[in-house]
């Protein structure tokens, strides 16, 4: 199954990426796809809506566009529920040691990496980013 993981603004400036990506496959996570962009305001705000009412929305839009992302759709087993684990917890203070936000997240916003919180969510979330034809026949050879 697939699930999205966004590496967010704060790992690339501080070029974090291709640890994390390194971290990623090491856990047995093969890149379907994967996208360098830098969100617009409107395709943040879209992107978490979920969270519109809530106090930290607007600080997360303009931190999540202050700089590009590395959105990637990855394939493993039980892909949703395992993500979360290696990234574990929201706030890198209170994340599992090894997980990537308590190595390499700086603060509750600035936390590395976004990961799909359901099954429904990473079928949206993968659309967000990547049309239908981007995910066929693009598995490296195993
Ligand atoms: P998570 O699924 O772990 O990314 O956490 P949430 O869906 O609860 O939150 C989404 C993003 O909002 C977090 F990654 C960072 C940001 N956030 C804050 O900035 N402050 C908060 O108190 C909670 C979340």
């Amino acid at each position: 199954m697939l699930t999205l993981a966004i590496i967010k603004p704060d790992a690339l400036e501080a070029r974090n990426a291709g640890k994390i990506l390194a971290h990623l496959e090491q856990e047995g996570f093969v890149v379907r796809a994967a996208r360098l962009l830098k969100l617009t305001t409107a395709q943040a705000e879209a992107f978490y809506e979920v969270h519109r009412a809530r106090p930290f929305y607007r600080s997360l839009v303009t931190f999540m566009t202050s700089g590009p992302v590395l959105a990637l759709a990855l394939e493993r087993d039980d892909a949703v529920a395992h993500l979360r684990d290696v990234i574990g917890a929201t706030d890198p203070a209170e994340a599992k040691p090894g997980t990537i936000r308590q190595r390499y997240g700086r603060s509750k916003e600035q936390n590395a990496i976004h990961a799909s919180d359901s099954p429904d969510t990473a079928a949206r979330e993968v659309a967000f980013f990547f049309a239908g034809g981007e995910l066929r026949d693009l598995s490296p050879p195993r």
